[in-house]
């Protein structure tokens, strides 16, 4: 948490009223404000302006459209219970035009959003869950009677921000897996601009929430990659901080569902998980409030990389990952080095790995990779018997 002092100095009063139309006690409040800042990555104290903003800013005006999609990136963030989706709408932001949500229908919808658009002119929120159809005209999805790329073009013209949510705005997701006969295509390639995206089939509730409250608090979009991603979220695999990652450094492997790797919660690069090769923040963010290891990996799926284009959708789910930046265990740093021996063994040998840096590792990797948690026993048993005889003899 922040600086207590300066969250009280928001005023008394103030915390009572946002208790009040929140129906959150002080704390959760504030607990909520602290998740949102640690997702961000803001230094200690930010959450102080995070409550800040929350309360004071001005709620913008959110129009949220939806394509080619099966309506996951919305229930994932009605799932995410700090605060629930109608304390956000009613709080956070002013959700004016969302078609699965709204109580309007027909003119009565088309109207909220044209004058949602009219009267937050350059200032409202676009959102867009699901790909858009380009061929044949676009004619494959119509929402009231215009195309979704009409549609999307539209209501992007007057935005402040155009936020893509989940894989099929991001980068086409599901619905632009070959043959793609629609020819489902992302915002960023229809409007034909960068937006800023949050890949996820569905992504997490609260990738998206940081999202909007860092434009609320700081009045800009968080800074993102090349790829539009937040880069708070998506700059590290899934990888890098798993909590199988020990038992993959050591090889051991579930080879099957269910078998006796599986059961122990060994890695799961052998079943085709994607976590080498994917960007996103599941392995330290848990999904909704369900608890932590609420994620794939943590439940026993391989990650499919839902969120990474090339990965999710695209490779089949029992491939093995491509390994990306990934040290193999010869070129660790080491944790304790000989005091005045010159060139140890050990040290000799690392530096031979890294004169032949791509050969070496490469070895060291397969030579890894290539053990299961069977082959690995039999292996050591084998030196066991060995030391044994040694010993007897
Ligand atoms: Fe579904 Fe959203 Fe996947 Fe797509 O999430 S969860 S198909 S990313 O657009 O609704
Ligand atoms: Fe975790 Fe998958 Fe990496 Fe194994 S391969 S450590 S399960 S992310
Ligand atoms: Fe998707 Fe993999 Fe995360 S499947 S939800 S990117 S762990």
């Amino acid at each position: 948490m922040g600086d207590v002092s300066e969250i009280f100095d928001m005023g008394r009063k103030t915390l009572q009223a946002v208790e009040r139309r929140l129906d959150l006690s002080r704390r959760e409040y504030l607990q909520f404000c602290a998740t949102l800042a640690v997702t961000m990555g803001l230094p200690k104290g930010a959450d102080a302006a995070v409550a800040k903003a929350i309360e004071t800013a001005q709620r913008p005006s959110v129009i949220w459209l939806h394509f080619q999609e099966c309506t996951g990136c919305s229930e994932s963030l009605l799932r995410a219970e700090h605060p629930t989706l109608e304390k956000l709408i009613l709080d956070v932001i002013s959700l004016d035009y969302h078609e699965t949500l709204m109580a309007a229908a027909g003119h009565q919808a088309e109207a909220a959003r044209k004058d949602a658009m009219k009267a937050h002119k350059g200032k409202y929120i676009l959102v867009v869950e699901g790909a858009i159809p380009v061929k044949d005209n676009g004619n494959y999805c119509k929402i009231g009677g215009h195309k979704a790329i009409d549609l999307v073009k539209e209501c992007a013209a007057d935005a402040a921000a155009v936020i893509a949510i989940g894989s099929c705005a991001s980068w086409g997701g599901m619905p632009s897996t070959g043959p793609n006969p629609t020819g489902a295509s992302s915002v960023g390639e229809v409007l034909g601009k960068p937006v800023v995206t949050i890949p996820g089939c569905p992504p997490n509730p609260y990738n998206f929430l940081a999202t909007v409250v860092h434009f609320l608090t700081f009045g800009k979009l968080p800074d993102v990659d090349k790829q539009g991603r937040p880069k708070f979220a998506y700059s590290r695999l899934i990888h890098e901080n798993c909590e199988r990652r020990a038992h993959f450094d050591a090889g051991r492997f579930a080879m099957e569902f269910g078998d006796a790797g599986h059961r122990q919660g060994y890695c799961l690069y052998k079943l085709g998980c994607k976590g080498p090769e994917t960007y996103a923040n599941c392995s330290t963010l848990g999904f909704g409030d369900a608890g932590e290891n609420n994620w794939p990996v943590g439940c026993g799926h391989p990650c499919i990389g839902c969120s990474e284009q090339g990965v999710g959708f695209t490779k089949p789910i029992h491939q093995v990952a491509k390994m990306l930046n990934i040290a193999p265990p010869l070129q660790y740093a080491r944790i304790v080095e000989e005091q005045g021996q010159g060139a140890s063994f050990a040290s000799a040998a690392a530096l031979a790995a890294l004169a032949g840096a791509a050969a070496g590792a490469a070895v060291m990797l397969t030579r890894n990779l290539g053990l299961s948690h069977a082959a690995e026993e039999a292996e050591r048993a084998k030196a066991d018997s060995k030391t044994d005889g040694q010993a007897k003899g």
